[in-house]
């Protein structure tokens, strides 16, 4: 059976949320990042990098996010969680997720988790509302990520936005399609179980 080390509310969060909508049979195994469990030989064997999310497959170890929520739409087609028959749609809808992982993610990560002060918490705050930004006036589709069908890629944006919400940085008015989009992921019956799952509310 399929494993997801997660932490709650982190960004495994997406992938978590990838395999409940796929209707996957799968478990979940929460890492305390606070206790440094990510760091423990025993989950360095698993992800050498020594963080969430990874995957336990029959055929081994899965890491990031991207991957993973590719993996889980491949192997559960029906669910028709990514355009799997339309290569040049999915490298559309992997370059979006890949946005988010190589820019939005580094930069809400140092905004919120690095304990940054002063001048260079405002640059943290001035790079991430950027980055949310080209999100909201370029590449998200209506009514989700890709457009007329919902793919992983709502669900991975889903944990930037609330994060952004719980700051308080997700303004209504700069980021009017973000906060429409965030409201409708949190409403669909597999993200209301995982967040129940992980111990957590809708923000
Ligand atoms: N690009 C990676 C990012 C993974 C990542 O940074 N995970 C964080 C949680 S959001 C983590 O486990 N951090 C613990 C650490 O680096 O010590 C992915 O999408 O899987």
């Amino acid at each position: 059976m399929l494993k997801l080390y997660y932490s709650p509310g982190a960004c495994a969060l997406a992938s978590h949320i990838a395999l409940e909508e796929a209707g996957a049979d799968y478990e979940i195994q929460a890492v305390n990042l606070r206790a440094g469990e990510q760091k423990t030989p025993e989950f360095l064997a698993i992800n050498p990098a020594g963080s969430t999310p990874a995957l336990m497959t029959d055929r081994g170890p899965l890491t990031q996010n991207l991957v993973i929520m590719g993996y889980v739409a491949q192997t559960y087609p029906e669910a028709n969680l990514a355009p799997n028959d339309d290569s040049y749609a999915f490298g559309r809808m992997q370059a979006f997720n890949g946005y988010l992982a190589s820019s939005v993610h580094p930069a809400m990560g140092q905004l919120l988790y690095a304990g940054l002060e002063g001048e260079a918490r405002d640059a943290a705050l001035k790079l991430t509302l950027a980055k949310l930004g080209v999100v909201e006036d370029s590449l998200l589709g209506s009514p989700w990520a890709m457009g007329a069908d919902y793919t992983v890629a709502d669900g991975y944006l889903s944990v930037f936005t609330r994060w952004a919400r719980q700051a308080g940085i997700l303004d209504g008015t700069r980021f009017a399609r973000l906060n429409d989009h965030l409201d409708r992921v949190q409403v669909r019956p597999a993200v209301q179980r995982v967040l129940a799952a992980e111990g957590l509310q809708a923000v």
